[in-house]
């Protein structure tokens, strides 16, 4: 099986609240189709989920009774980028059917608790293709709490070490600098644990409510612990998925758990 997580920064601009990148996700999905082995699909949230979860302080859990119409209309949002997602999935000729993740996970301190890949398994096994995302979900100790997709990566990969995971960026992979920033950023083809010390953290100043691009990398070397390979590529250059999804080579960045 081959994970791939869509970024929320390449189906959605970041920037505006709930939009969705229509042909950008239409063109990966149509690679997507064209994938040798079974896939599983996570997206992440974006627009559809960031801006109002940072507005209403949903990462920080249940604090008063006013979060909740946003607990409410967050949730409500997510699902309609998933539906985008579905669609755009379906019309490629892609069978995905759509697990969210409180559907198979239970969470406390905004980390799964316990989870189940029961409701994914047995999609995989008839040739259907899961597709969950990042979402606001029940949580025991904090009332509810954020779900990343990247969460949801770790706990597919854990459950059934794929061949391939594949982070869908708006990026090349990583960068000695923020390449948004500095023209003479460099990429790392490359990245262990020696080179993740090795980076900056200035990164944390863009953290998004599921945390900073330095804590999405330790999450991703933990997720390399358990796939044959692991891989950053830009999802905005058309192709790059398709040709990382057949093992030829393209521009990225390959995670290492050492
Ligand atoms: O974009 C975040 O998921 P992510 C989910 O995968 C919400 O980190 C609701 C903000």
């Amino acid at each position: 099986m081959i994970l791939v997580k869509l970024g929320g920064s390449v189906i959605t601009d970041k920037g505006r609240l709930r939009s969705f990148r229509s042909s950008a996700t239409e063109r990966l999905a149509r690679e997507l189709r064209r994938s040798p082995f079974p896939l599983t699909v996570v997206h992440g949230a974006g627009s559809f989920g960031h801006i109002e979860a940072r507005r209403h302080g949903l990462h920080l859990g249940l604090r008063s009774d006013s979060q909740l119409r946003h607990v409410a209309s967050v949730q409500r949002d997510v699902r309609e980028l998933n539906l985008k997602v579905l669609e755009a999935l379906i019309d490629s000729g892609i069978r995905a059917v759509s697990v969210p993740p409180a559907a198979s996970a239970s969470f406390k301190d905004g980390a799964i608790r316990s989870f189940s890949k029961e409701a994914f398994g047995r999609m995989l096994a008839i040739n259907l293709t899961p597709v969950t995302f990042g979402d606001v979900v029940p949580d025991s100790s904090m009332g509810f709490s954020i779900c990343s997709g990247d969460l949801m990566m770790m706990a597919l990969a854990k459950a059934f070490r794929p061949r391939l995971a594949v982070f869908c960026a708006d990026v090349d992979g990583v960068f000695d600098r923020d390449p948004k920033r500095s023209r003479g950023a460099k990429l790392i083809p490359v990245l262990d644990r020696k080179a993740l010390r090795g980076l900056s953290r200035t990164a944390a100043r863009n953290a998004d409510v599921t945390g900073s691009m330095y804590g999405k990398l330790e999450r991703m070397l933990a997720i390399a612990e358990h796939c044959e390979k692991c891989m950053i590529v830009n999802g905005n250059v058309p192709g790059r998925l398709g040709r990382a999804l057949s093992g030829r080579q393209v521009l990225s960045t390959v995670v290492i758990p050492e």
